[in-house]
């Protein structure tokens, strides 16, 4: 008698409206269609993209949703032509899908797929499944799917190009934030920025995705890591993990970009973005070296207008990415908690607290406070 085919009754967090706290609701999950997957949530960590799309100023939210791209949990079911998992596998759902067919996913030079990112907004052709209908439904309305994956669910469904398959003995409580923040600042020193061994670098903004790229760099053998936020609170963390220096812009007498110049003899090799806004943005160029300066940017700040460049600053020789999930996809996320469990890197100093899962306001409330790196939700 198991649940196969069957709609599965559980508690989801439904953000109704931007602006109000997520409601703990009984919500019904369809069981899934061709290609698609029924995921068991186990662990998940809470981003603060999520956050992004419940604030009132964000536009393009589709509402009401149950948010959540952080997760890990274990197949439950699996409808008509799904071949890479069966039930019983661990699994992460990662937001950027692989269908392993198209011009991004047949180039080594991107982590994209085009079902990923059609439009502007990376939210759209994610927000439902590929028939243009959601899974979820809730006081008899229709839910909306977020980023594909949903993970602030019990179970969810997710489209078989959306998984990574894991080793079966990994710790979904800890393996969870390589579906989202660990990848994502790693990934950012490690291949996007490709941080050399030896060279200078600064880090803006030390959340999950700031310090993760802090320890990428630390990986990648930097000499020096400048860690740069505007929470003090947060350079304890920064310097355990391998920052040689940390500076908070509201306690100096000028930018910080200046600081860093003249900290450094000219400017940083490597400067990563990870707290996003215009005026980071231009500390992040200006922190770096003219000649061969590089700059990744991972944040967006809702609502910012983003940066103003003069080609000058680029004549000079410095380059400008971005970079989106660290350039990982499902068939490298794999080796990452291969790589965790080989003791390459640590998660656990991104665990600031765990609460059981219908305590998701609490750690809304922990991040929005600066208070947690991340909060591990456990179903
Ligand atoms: N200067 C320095 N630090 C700052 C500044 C500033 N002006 N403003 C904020 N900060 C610090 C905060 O104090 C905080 O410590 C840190 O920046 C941000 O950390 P968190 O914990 O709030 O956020 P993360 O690490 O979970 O996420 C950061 C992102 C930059 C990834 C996120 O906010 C974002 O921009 N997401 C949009 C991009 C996106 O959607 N990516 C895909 C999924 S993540
Ligand atoms: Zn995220």
């Amino acid at each position: 008698m198991g649940t196969k085919g069957k709609v599965i009754k559980c508690k989801a967090a439904i953000a109704w409206e931007a602006g109000k706290p997520l409601s703990i609701e009984e919500v019904e999950v369809a069981p899934p269609k061709a290609h698609e997957v029924r995921v068991q949530i186990i662990a998940a960590g809470l981003c603060r993209s999520d956050t992004h799309v419940i604030n009132p100023k964000f536009e393009g939210a589709f509402l009401p949703v149950i948010l959540g791209h952080e997760g890990a949990g274990i197949v439950e079911s699996v409808g008509p032509g799904v071949t890479n998992v069966k039930p019983g596998d661990k699994v992460i759902p990662l937001y950027i899908p692989h269908c392993k067919k198209c011009k991004f996913c047949l180039s080594p030079l991107t982590n994209f797929c085009e079902k990923f990112c059609k439009g502007k907004n990376p939210l759209i052709e994610q927000e439902l499944m590929e028939d243009k209908t959601s899974r979820f439904t809730c006081k008899g309305k229709s839910i909306y799917h977020f980023f594909g994956i949903s993970a602030f669910s019990q179970y969810t469904v997710v489209k078989d190009v959306n998984l990574a398959k894991i080793d079966d003995d990994a710790n979904l409580e800890r393996v969870c934030l390589i579906g989202c923040g660990f990848s994502t600042g790693y990934g950012a020193a490690i291949n996007t920025a490709k941080v050399t061994p030896g060279s200078t670098c600064a880090v803006f903004g030390l959340g999950g995705v700031g310090l993760s790229a802090v320890i990428g760099c630390k990986t990648a053998g930097a000499s020096r890591i400048i860690a740069v936020d505007i929470n003090s609170d947060k350079f304890a963390k920064a310097k355990a993990l391998g920052a040689t220096d940390c500076l908070n812009p509201r306690e100096l007498n000028k930018p910080v970009q200046d600081v860093i110049v003249e900290m450094t003899n000219g400017g940083v090799d490597f400067a990563i973005d990870c707290a996003g806004g215009s005026e980071v943005m231009k500390a992040t160029v200006d922190c770096t070296t003219v000649g061969w300066g590089s700059c990744t940017f991972v944040g967006v700040n809702v609502n910012d207008k983003g940066l103003t460049i003069s080609p000058v600053e680029l004549i000079l020789g410095r380059t400008l990415r971005g970079s989106s999930f660290g350039g990982w996809d499902v068939d490298t996320v794999p080796k990452l908690v291969s790589d965790y469990k080989n003791g390459k890197f640590n998660l656990e100093a991104l665990v600031t607290h765990t609460l059981p899962f219908e305590k998701i306001n609490e750690a809304l409330d922990l991040l929005k406070q600066g208070k947690s790196i991340r909060t591990i939700l456990i179903y």
